[in-house]
């Protein structure tokens, strides 16, 4: 059903004309579908708490990502916190959550020296083999088939290239490792099994040390598929170095590899200036990955500012992410991941003719559900853009629908000269507006106003939102002044 009603909405988009088409198409894929046409996924980081927070799901779950990675809940102190005593509610309820939203998991983590409980730090060295394979064979196992990927051993560098010690260097040295990824091998023969750290994402000493980690795992046989880099920015230490080069020279060992954590924070508060360098390391990191073939995907920790792990950790910084506390996307961060993974924005609006929309609705019936060929007709018999009243012209369309959400997408265009806009609707069929970016907006009733934000006020602008629908979506005919 979801599939289908999807299906009306791109056919309604792909009745524009051939020219519109192709800045339509340029200018609405999700970020997932824009690494998608790479080969590629964009994913989030998420966590159960935030999983009650509806509009943070409506995100989540909309389509920009197609990928998810729990931030906690697969870690030993959430499904081991007794010894031989597992947990998996937490990150089951995340499962569920990606599997519904056509999210792959990638699972984090299985041995790492942070989030143990306290009685893995208080075995005697004697047992602490057992008990690392007893767990990696537990949580493997229970998550084989629903993961895609698993951050077996995480951060085992110093910063200075030296083995961390943790309770199971400390017990095996660094013999752990190998241990550890092919009792995940025998566990799960299907995910792929990665290594991921931080401050590797450049060529440096911690960098080289994993460079030779890895080799040294190879010639042993030892079972390794993936290097993850983490991508914990910050925009006053600088852009990692080469990092492009850096991402090859591993995948050049024969492994995939990912950008597992990406976040790039700042000394609060936000400005313009930082704004722009933080979207320039954005965009470098994702034009890094996407001109690495084996660079598999791209997961940011967690989208929005209002669940970042950042401001916990270091005082006085934050903004690190692409959507802000209010879950607005920041159009500096955002655009700067669209273009960077090939995709153009602040394009102009297509407009769509007649004759598409009966070919809309057409073309809509054979394969959509009863209900979606419905929507799409009446979308599609409504969609003309109206002349143009006051000076620009808003063009309304639907850019993903789902069983009881759609997003929506309005291009204001104006003649030179304009710095403000202000779009107004009806909505025909009872839909409600649950937020909305790249605009200021009141809905009462089916009526709806969206105003410019102090950023976009000169039109070519853009703004979308997510809203929820039922028994038929029509398109509006939205006006502007
Ligand atoms: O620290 C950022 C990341 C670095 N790489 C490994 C990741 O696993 C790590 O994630 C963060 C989570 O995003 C945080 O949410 O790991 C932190 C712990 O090392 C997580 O923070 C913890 C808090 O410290 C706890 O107080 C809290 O109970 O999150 C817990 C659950 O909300």
């Amino acid at each position: 059903m979801r599939r289908a009603l999807i299906g009306a909405a791109v056919l309604l988009v792909a009745a524009v004309s051939t020219a519109a088409m192709v800045r339509a198409e340029a200018a609405t894929p999700t970020l997932n579908a824009l690494a998608a046409a790479k080969g590629k996924y964009f994913g989030s980081a998420t966590d159960n708490g935030e999983l009650s927070d509806t509009a943070y799901t409506a995100i989540l779950g909309g389509g920009e990502f197609g990928q998810t990675t729990p931030g906690n809940s697969m870690k030993w102190d959430a499904t081991e916190p007794n010894r031989n005593s597992f947990s998996y509610t937490r990150g089951d309820a995340i499962v569920t959550f990606a599997q519904q939203h056509n999210m792959k998991v990638r699972g984090h983590t299985l041995v790492w020296h942070s989030q143990l409980p306290g009685w893995v730090g208080s075995l005697p060295t004697t047992e602490v083999q057992a008990a690392m394979e007893n767990h990696i064979t537990q949580v493997a196992t229970h998550y084989r088939g629903k993961v895609f990927a698993w951050d077996v051993v995480n951060e085992p560098f110093n910063d200075d290239g030296t083995f961390r010690t943790s309770p199971f260097y400390n017990a095996m040295g660094s013999a752990y490792i190998a241990d550890a990824l092919r009792t995940a091998r025998a566990a799960d023969p299907d995910a792929k099994l990665y290594i991921n750290d931080y401050n590797t994402d450049g060529l440096g000493a911690k960098s080289d040390a994993m460079f030779n980690l890895v080799k040294s795992l190879q010639s042993q046989g030892v079972p390794i598929d993936g290097v993850g880099f983490q991508g914990h920015l910050a925009i006053q230490y600088g852009f990692p170095s080469q990092m492009q080069q850096n991402l090859q020279r591993f995948a050049d060992l024969g492994l995939d590899v990912a950008i597992t954590e990406l976040d790039v924070r700042m000394v609060l508060p936000r400005d313009a200036t930082k704004d722009a360098t933080q979207a320039t390391y954005y965009n470098n990191v994702v034009k890094a990955c996407a001109a690495v073939t084996r660079c598999v995907g791209i997961t940011i920790w967690d989208y929005t500012d209002k669940y970042s792990w950042v401001p916990n950790t270091f005082s006085g910084q934050g903004a690190a992410l692409p959507w802000d506390e209010n879950l607005q996307k920041k159009p500096t961060a955002y655009n700067a991941i669209v273009t960077g993974l090939g995709g153009v924005v602040d394009s102009p609006s297509p407009s769509v003719s007649p004759s598409a929309s009966r070919s809309a609705s057409a073309s809509a019936s054979p394969s959509a559900s009863p209900s979606a060929s419905r929507s799409a007709s009446a979308s599609a018999s409504a969609s003309s853009s109206p002349p143009p009243a006051g000076g620009c012209t808003a063009t309304y369309k639907i850019v993903n629908q789902w069983d009881t959400g759609f997003q929506g997408e309005v291009n204001v265009t104006a003649p030179a000269g304009r710095t403000s806009w202000t779009v107004t609707w009806s909505f025909a069929n009872g839909q409600t507006i649950t937020q909305l970016w790249g605009g200021t907006y009141t809905q009462s009733g089916a009526s709806v106003t969206v105003k410019n934000e102090t950023w976009n006020g000169t039109p070519p602008a853009t703004f979308g939102f997510l809203a929820n629908w039922s028994g038929t979506n029509a398109i509006p005919t939205a006006r502007c002044s």
